[in-house]
């Protein structure tokens, strides 16, 4: 690897030298040695991390033993209730707050002549590699490891990614060039890149992933046969030794496809026994794996409908399987009428999860999660959270995000998810009265379900920077976080990126997170305005096409005419979505008048002439949001130039050919929507500044 490369590849995991002598000279006293006295796989890892980082920053190379020497300031790593009363006496009362994943970081002073030491105590072993990221992250931001007590557990029991990779190498809506996983229909033969990307994920405390994409389709289909056996075993090494844990994408016909059988019916005796023996094999090969994901009756792929069967039939078919292995089914909820006719104004696909799966509340089994994405369409720019969230209580259920920018600017583009991420979780549905955020649904902590979680669709492949745009690192590191605890503020997650992926200069600093903190907006406003989203070219959706998306032949999901444009979605006149919500989020959205500005047209269709609460036309927003948006992406390439020579030159130069392409791109977009309504319109309010 070039050495300009190094630094996009680390991405957070960068140890640079540290430049203060006496603060070196303190890490390095007090990491002398590692000392973990058992030897598992995951406590080995987590002893090699903390060795690694300390070597690269402090010029030292601690040795790692097994027995402590009192003498010698040390780093011990351990587990809670292994039999080392120095571990369990470390973690004391805090033990009681630590879960199975948690961790105790605390500087103990030597008593009686004996040096100090730093424990690491997990509550696991898991939360002991956990806790030594932690210490690197302490020691990368070059803060005091003097007197530390730290004691964190991860809100959510389930921190997964998703991979939409295929076998053939591609990745569907993958932004970063090519599979890490795969090759010409295999898996690829060097696993340096995963294990690598392993290390990137358990830094911030990612417990599981998928490998393979939803749409499982020819190959796919295979991975769990014995054919694939070995190899997903070595995976599931190489993720395991970094805490996570290996799950598959399935196909739900299989029992067809690679089992011989004339049916998948969930509820046919032959195909129940084809999956037990199935998932018997698979945690024969792979004791630690995970369980299953599932993309059913929805865009085409294969589900329980075609037998009259329901989507809890289909689940719990497969959770019956892996119950016995402690495995999971975790179903999605992306399900809506692909053929659904546009000119039939009383459907609505923003109604399609609720519709299907509120039926269902309590019929899953107990190793089901429903999966559901964080609006009701799909991972549009702006909308509103899926009231799906409000009317389960009786099931588990996680949070999916999209990390890839499938509709946020495919990596080209800077556009920083976590501030919408943090929307999301913050949501408050009111199932259980007032408090009853999205984060705390997705935890399981409000109906006290026995799994909770978050998933997102990652942003990574074979590029040098993993990610394409280095600063897309930032979504994927920022999602991590999050899925640990959803508390954790906008600016502190940014703020760790930054000094940690690219040093602590405050200048770049401040010009980064400026440039981060105000990428959503920036990209929403010469986009899609007020909600009203899918303005992109269909298939593909990059680039701006007002009419082009797939429904284009019916008409459009904005139902834009000379009159007016939005979709009306309120229950007197409009399609009814609305009242999927509790109150009062029911009532808000509900009201024209009180509905807010960001959302206006995903909730009703109003002339071009309607006052927006900002005082503006929605049709002069348009033209007025278009134009700073545009002149907005232009000022992220210049706030970026001001940094140059105070980052890595390659890391510099990549970012700012990006941040060029997009204030081109977000002239085209500008231009494209504006000249769009100005003809539809035929209002000329700012013909003025319109370019042809
Ligand atoms: C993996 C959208 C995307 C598809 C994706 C689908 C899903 O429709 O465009 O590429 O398929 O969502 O989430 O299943």
């Amino acid at each position: 690897m070039k050495i300009s490369e190094k630094t996009s590849y680390e991405a957070w995991l960068r140890y640079e030298a540290v430049e203060n002598d006496a603060l070196r000279a303190n890490y390095r006293l007090r990491c002398s040695v590692i000392v973990s006295a058992e030897q598992t796989k995951v406590l080995g890892t987590a002893a090699k991390e903390l060795a690694e980082a300390v070597q690269a920053m402090t010029g030292h190379v601690p040795d790692i033993a097994a027995i402590r020497d009192r003498q010698i300031p040390c780093v011990i790593i351990g587990v809670l209730g292994r039999g080392d009363p120095e571990i369990d006496g470390t973690a004391g009362p805090d033990a009681d707050e630590l879960g199975s994943e948690g961790y105790v970081l605390r500087t103990l002073k030597g008593q009686q002549g004996e040096a100090d030491c730093i424990a690491i105590v997990g509550a696991s072993d898991r939360g002991a590699l956990y806790g030594a990221f932690h210490l690197i992250r302490i020691m990368q931001m070059r803060d005091s490891i003097e007197d530390l007590h730290i004691v964190e557990h991860p809100v959510n029991g389930l921190r997964m990614i998703n991979q939409w990779d295929n076998m053939d190498g591609t990745i569907e809506r993958g932004y970063a060039g090519k599979s890490i996983f795969y090759r010409n229909n295999g898996f690829v033969e060097d696993f340096t890149r995963i294990r690598d990307y392993a290390r990137l994920l358990a830094s911030t405390g990612i417990n599981a992933i998928t490998i393979n994409n939803v749409n499982v389709h020819r190959e796919e289909t295979n991975l769990i046969t014995a054919e694939y056996e070995q190899t997903l075993s070595k995976a599931a090494d190489a993720f395991g030794a970094y805490g996570i844990k290996l799950f598959l994408s399935i196909n739900f016909a299989s029992p067809i496809a690679v089992g011989g059988l004339q049916t998948a019916d969930p509820l046919d005796p032959a195909v129940r026994s084809w999956w037990t023996e199935r998932a018997s094999e698979l945690y024969r090969a792979i004791p630690e794996f995970g369980g299953f994901l599932v993309k059913a009756d929805s865009e085409f792929r294969p589900g329980p409908f075609t037998y009259g069967r329901d989507h809890a039939d289909g689940a719990n078919l497969l959770a019956e399987a892996l119950a016995p292995h402690g495995g999971v089914v975790i179903w999605r909820c992306f399900v809506y009428n692909c053929l659904q006719d546009w000119r039939d104004r009383s459907t609505d696909r923003a109604k399609a999860a609720y519709d299907h799966f509120t039926p269902l509340d309590g019929r899953f089994a107990d190793n089901v999660i429903l999966q559901i994405k964080n609006g009701p369409m799909d991972f549009q720019v702006r909308e509103p959270v899926s009231p799906l969230f409000g009317g389960l209580k009786d099931t588990n259920q996680i949070l999916e995000l999209q990390i890839t920018q499938e509709y946020t600017g495919q990596q080209k583009h800077v556009c920083y998810l976590v501030p919408l991420w943090k929307e999301v979780l913050d949501f408050d549905t009111y199932a259980a009265g007032e408090g009853s955020t999205v984060a705390r649904i997705a935890s399981g902590a409000l109906h006290n379900r026995s799994y909770g979680g978050l998933a997102a669709v990652s942003n990574i492949g074979d590029s040098a920077c993993w990610t394409g745009h280095p600063l897309s690192q930032a979504n994927l590191y920022g999602y991590g976080r999050l899925a640990w605890n959803p508390a954790l503020s906008t600016e502190q997650i940014t703020a760790e990126w930054i000094r940690l992926s690219l040093g602590s200069d405050p200048m770049v600093e401040d010009v980064v997170s400026g440039i981060l903190l105000r990428s959503w907006g920036i990209y929403e406003s010469y986009t899609s305005p007020l909600g009203v989203g899918w303005m992109v070219n269909p298939n593909h959706h990059y680039g701006p096409n007002v009419d082009g998306y797939e429904y284009s032949k019916w008409g459009t999901y904005h139902f834009a005419d000379h009159q007016g444009i939005g979709v009306d979605r309120t229950i007197g006149t409009g399609t009814g979505y609305t009242a999927q919500y509790h109150s009062p989020q029911r009532e808000l959205y509900d009201s024209l008048e009180r509905c807010p500005d960001e959302l206006l047209l995903f909730y009703h269709h109003v002339p071009y002439t309607h006052v927006l609460h900002s005082g503006k036309t929605v049709i002069q927003h348009i033209y007025d949001t278009h134009f700073e948006g545009a002149e907005a992406a232009a000022a992220l390439l210049e706030a970026w130039q001001s940094i140059r020579g105070r980052i890595d030159e390659a890391y510099f130069e990549l970012v700012a050919s990006r941040l060029s392409e997009q204030r081109e791109h977000a002239k085209e977009w500008r231009d494209v929507i504006n000249t769009y309504f100005f003809r539809k319109s035929g209002i000329a309010d700012r013909q003025d500044r319109l370019i042809y």
